[in-house]
């Protein structure tokens, strides 16, 4: 097969569409929308492009003599970012009422025509489910990122901006997925001398937004809360002190004077060492709201992380629970947050898992804009060394039920702005890309980035469809590798968390860096573990009777996982300590189950791998070569957690295999 252009991922036009070429002419052309729109401009490019390699006939401005037109039309009667698409053999045309809506319809017939669809056979009627789709990336000013697994930053190096061709197709390729909105650097913002809220960092802020402005993308920074101290010299940074508040108000004046098309801040406050209101006896909403009054001449937003937890917490003592932090500083702040601000809310209580419940909060706050915040980085679901393909737990996550409101409750509902009925929602997700000519590292990374945009844009896609989107638009398969590389992406997740940690209890893994297995391994202190294992079981007591974590939720989800019988299995040791022995929905114990997951997992991990081999004549090599050694790395670290789990907890309980396995 012809060598694909990684660097332009799914969007690679040359690869795909060089065997299908017609003899016609074409045009484009509008009705309603003024071609000098920055993003008019962008659409027209990218359709220019594509039909310029399948219609050899070339442009023509003749738009009834063309062999192919598209007509772009504005319909005030479609809602904002949306478009509909209509076809037939000579002529295309894309309704949306904004430009953006234009933009992600001309995608759309691109990636149509990329994945084989006939041009008559186009047709689409979209409309996002999310306000805000949003990608944060954790990149630091020096070019390191902070759980980055795909080589350095492409924004940032030695406290240096990079803006060059491939800045502008990363903006290309998250329009095409539907984002529109880029916290460009890492919610933990060190270093004074490198804030990009100061003027040595203005010009080439501004020059990145309107970079991304062409592509309908609104950038963000994140901001140290105690910039007032650091950059300007005051004592605090108390967000009820006078001066406090007048230095922000000048700052966000001086900021929006030089960068005018910024979106707002993101804030990470009184989370792991990050300054916050805290500090002076003042609440998260007072340290928001200080922030999002000085932004709000300016149209700007102020989205402020949850992840706010005390992470030096004594966890020997049986009712602490980090969970529980979430929802116990912020439920009390219920209806308290201005309108300008959002609350970005990680999907489980505690950090990116494999497996967590759903955050109370979301759903649990009913009078205050929220923000699911997912990790397409693999922290802690393999390094993008381990394929863990993350549409499914983010499905999981958006239809749970939250019972806020009888109708309406799902947890799309509610970061979409249906249930509560507000425009500031959305989804954002710490992205997965650095440096690498792949963008993703493991080339198969790739489908989480791809599937987290369409995902936000159309929360009712299934995990299949998108994979098998993204499949087509990335590799050139026969029907049956494709099915075959659809359904390793599908098991991988529940693969990865069969061979690491079971039921829900999260951690055992190594301390800081987050790869392969450390049991007992705890992040901050010489302070116990997380999964609270003893001679006779396992698991946390998050009940009533526990750390009261459970209830927490709304009664109806608060009875079902208060209770072992009606807890999903796959959830039960997070919210229970259960006995070794005592026997799961099938039959089996609990350490059988321990045992039995941990070597199916591994051998699961095997057969992806055989699965990816099979495949070799259709992937271009250099791909199938790294995606091998990224699979021998991932059986060995299976075998690691297998090996490592399964000792541990037999050398605690005393309980043999029951099949006489090897456990060492
Ligand atoms: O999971 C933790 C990570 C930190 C990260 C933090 C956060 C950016 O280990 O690296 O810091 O979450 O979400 O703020």
């Amino acid at each position: 097969m012809n060598d694909k252009n990684w660097s332009k991922l799914w969007l690679d036009y040359d690869k795909k569409l060089s065997n299908e070429q017609s003899e016609d002419s074409f045009s484009v052309a509008f009705d309603g929308f003024s071609e000098d729109h920055r993003i008019i401009k962008s659409a027209k490019n990218e359709l220019t492009e594509v039909f310029s390699k399948l219609f050899k006939g070339g442009y023509t401005t003749e738009i009834e003599n063309a062999g192919k037109s598209v007509c772009i039309k504005k319909t005030d009667e479609i809602k904002n970012e949306g478009y509909r698409i209509s076809a037939d053999d000579s002529k295309l045309t894309i309704e949306a009422s904004d430009e953006n809506g234009v933009l992600y319809g001309a995608f759309h017939v691109i990636k149509s025509l990329l994945r084989g669809t006939g041009f008559a056979d186009i047709k689409a009627d979209e409309v996002p489910s999310n306000p805000l789709r949003m990608m944060n990336h954790w990149d630091n000013m020096d070019g390191s990122i902070e759980r980055g697994y795909s080589g350095r930053s492409f924004f940032f190096e030695n406290d240096n901006f990079y803006i060059n061709d491939r800045t502008r197709d990363y903006a290309r390729m998250m329009a095409s997925i539907g984002i529109n909105g880029i916290v460009i650097n890492n919610v933990n913002v060190k270093n004074a001398a490198s804030y990009l809220i100061t003027e040595r960092y203005f010009d080439k802020v501004s020059e990145l937004s309107e970079l991304f402005a062409d592509y309908g993308i609104k950038l963000y920074l994140s901001l140290n809360f105690a910039s007032p101290i650091e950059l300007g010299g005051l004592e605090v940074c108390d967000p009820l002190d006078e001066n406090v508040i007048s230095w922000w108000d000048k700052k966000f004046k001086e900021v929006y004077e030089n960068v005018p098309l910024l979106g707002g801040f993101l804030v990470k406050a009184d989370s792991e060492g990050r300054p916050g209101p805290f500090t002076y006896g003042r609440n998260q909403a007072d340290g928001a709201n200080m922030l999002a009054k000085a932004i709000a001449p300016y149209n700007g937003i102020i989205i402020w992380r949850c992840f706010v937890y005390n992470c030096t917490q004594d966890w020997r003592d049986y009712k602490t629970d980090r969970a529980r932090a979430g929802y116990d500083y912020f439920k009390g702040l219920d209806g308290e947050f201005l309108d300008n601000v959002i609350l970005q809310i990680k999907n489980g209580p505690m950090d990116f898992q494999i497996r967590e419940p759903v955050s109370p909060l979301l759903g649990g706050l009913t009078k205050t804009n929220q923000m699911l915040e997912v990790q397409i980085a693999q922290e802690y679901t393999g390094h993008q060394i381990d394929l863990c393909y993350l549409m499914p737990m983010f499905k999981e996550v958006l239809d749970f039920h939250t019972h806020c409101k009888s109708e309406g409750d799902t947890v799309a509902d509610v970061v979409s702005g249906r249930a509560l009925n507000n425009k500031n929602a959305g989804m954002a997700a710490v992205i997965n890309t650095g440096d690498d000519a792949n963008w993703t590292g493991n080339y198969l990374a790739a489908a989480n980035l791809y599937g987290f945009g369409r995902l936000a844009y159309n929360t009712e896609l299934s995990s299949e469809d998108i994979a098998r989107e993204w499949i087509q638009l990335s590799f050139d398969l026969s029907k049956e590798n494709e099915e075959k590389l659809v359904s390793m992406l599908l098991r991988s997740r529940e693969i990865y968390e069969k061979y690491t940690s079971p039921l829900g209890i999260g951690w055992m893994v190594t301390p800081h860096e987050h790869y392969g297995p450390s049991v007992d391994g705890y992040e901050y202190s010489r302070w116990g573990t997380y999964h609270r294992a003893d001679h006779l079981g396992l698991g946390v007591d998050r009940t009533d009777k526990g750390t009261g974590y459970a209830q927490q939720y709304y009664p109806e989800n608060a009875d079902m996982y208060n209770d072992s019988d009606t807890c999903p299995e796959e959830l039960l040791l997070f919210f229970h300590h259960i006995a070794y022995d005592r026997k799961l929905k099938d039959g089996r114990t609990l350490i059988q189950y321990i045992y039995d997951s941990h070597f199916e997992g591994e051998a699961q991990a095997e057969e992806l791998y055989e699965n990816w081999k099979s495949m070799e004549k259709e992937i271009p090599s250099e791909v199938f070569a790294l995606v091998c050694h990224r699979f021998e790395m991932q059986i060995a670290n299976a075998k690691e957690w297998r090996d490592q789990v399964n000792s541990y907890f037999y050398r605690k309980s005393g309980i043999p295999d029951e099949k006489g396995r090897d456990i060492f």
